[in-house]
């Protein structure tokens, strides 16, 4: 009986395992990612995909895991570490928890719009601190996307203008202390939730309010169980595509320029087509009855730029980073 039992349990095992033995010549990608399909992030993927597919075809097996399902978010770079997944699109609040370094980008009002983001990033300071996150993450980082700037996105309508009137809301946002940090600055009582998370805990009241870019806010529906946007512009927020150094160093130098052309192509993608977006979303925020209001955004900016001065984060920061980052043009 045994024996029948342990004859099921390995044709299982084969039959689960068919896919990638059958597939032994192609290179495994694996993808994982917590965006939603329909955002302009997880789309990007397919345009990954495609890229690489009519450059290298038949050469890589491509296998994108959207809505946090292959791995939670946050853990993507552990994963990647262990050889379990071997592409993700991170944030710089992932990779500052292992290059502090990298800190200054989680940091409110310091990259100033897509185009700032574009230049710094794809510049000598990018060079630098992509270099040191191969080093101490064992991951390329092949592309800068654009998540979109951050927003606050409230349950219920009350008056916004300045740090003051947020005090007591409970702001979710995802569970890392540089993400507190930032709820916190903006004078709200940052709480922790993962993004998969959030719609639930707006519907139910666990929290009062979450932040994020508004094609965001559309894409998991957000704006079906809140009232009201605030647009305090606090985060240009991006994402990097990374590739595990375990994987990158396998690849020849022409095999490499592959990846990386898809993983720029899918970065395009996204950019172009979320900054489009942002330019005309309000209006369906509005048809969906949601208040949309301005508040004194330079207040917003001195208290967080206030927090961050003071901050042990900022101890971190090489010296002279900020100053250069603000004066990239
Ligand atoms: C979020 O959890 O609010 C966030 O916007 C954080 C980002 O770093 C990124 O993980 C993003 O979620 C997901 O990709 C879902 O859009």
């Amino acid at each position: 009986r045994r024996t029948v039992l342990g004859l099921a349990a390995a044709s299982t095992l084969m039959a689960l395992t068919a896919p990638t033995a059958f597939a032994q010549n192609k290179t495994l990608l694996r993808i994982s990612s917590p965006a939603v399909p329909d955002d302009w992030h997880g789309k990007m993927w397919d345009v990954f995909k495609e890229s690489l597919n009519k450059s290298a075809p038949n050469a890589y097996d491509v296998q994108i895991n959207l809505n946090g399902s292959l791995f939670k978010q946050g853990t993507e770079p552990a994963a990647m570490a262990r050889g379990n997944l071997e592409l993700a699109s991170i944030s710089a609040f992932d990779i500052a928890k292992l290059v502090p370094e990298f800190s200054i980008f989680t940091a409110g009002y310091v990259i100033r719009d897509p185009k700032h983001q574009q230049k710094v990033f794809n510049g000598p300071i990018g060079d630098e601190l992509f270099k040191m996150a191969s080093e101490k993450m064992d991951v390329t980082l092949l592309a800068t996307a654009y998540l979109g700037t951050r927003q606050l996105n409230l349950r219920d309508t009350r008056k916004v203008n300045t740090p003051a009137d947020l005090k007591g809301v409970k702001l979710r946002m995802p569970g890392s202390k540089e993400w507190l940090f930032l709820g916190d600055s903006l004078g709200a009582t940052a709480t922790p939730l993962a993004f998969g998370e959030v719609y639930m805990g707006l519907k139910t009241g666990t929290i009062d309010g979450q932040d994020n870019p508004l094609p965001t806010v559309r894409a998991a529906k957000f704006y079906e169980v809140t009232q009201q946007i605030v647009l305090t512009n606090h985060l240009v927020d991006s994402l990097f595509i990374a590739v595990s150094n375990k994987t990158w160093n396998s690849l020849s130098a022409a095999e490499q320029k592959t990846l990386k052309a898809a993983a720029q192509a899918a970065a395009k993608f996204n950019n172009e087509n979320r900054i489009k977006e942002e330019a005309q979303i309000l209006d369906f925020f509005k048809k969906q009855g949601l208040k949309v209001n301005k508040p004194n955004e330079e207040a917003f900016r001195k208290a967080v730029q206030a927090a961050y001065d003071k901050s042990e984060m900022a101890q971190n920061w090489p010296k002279g980073l900020i100053e250069r980052i603000n004066a990239t043009k």
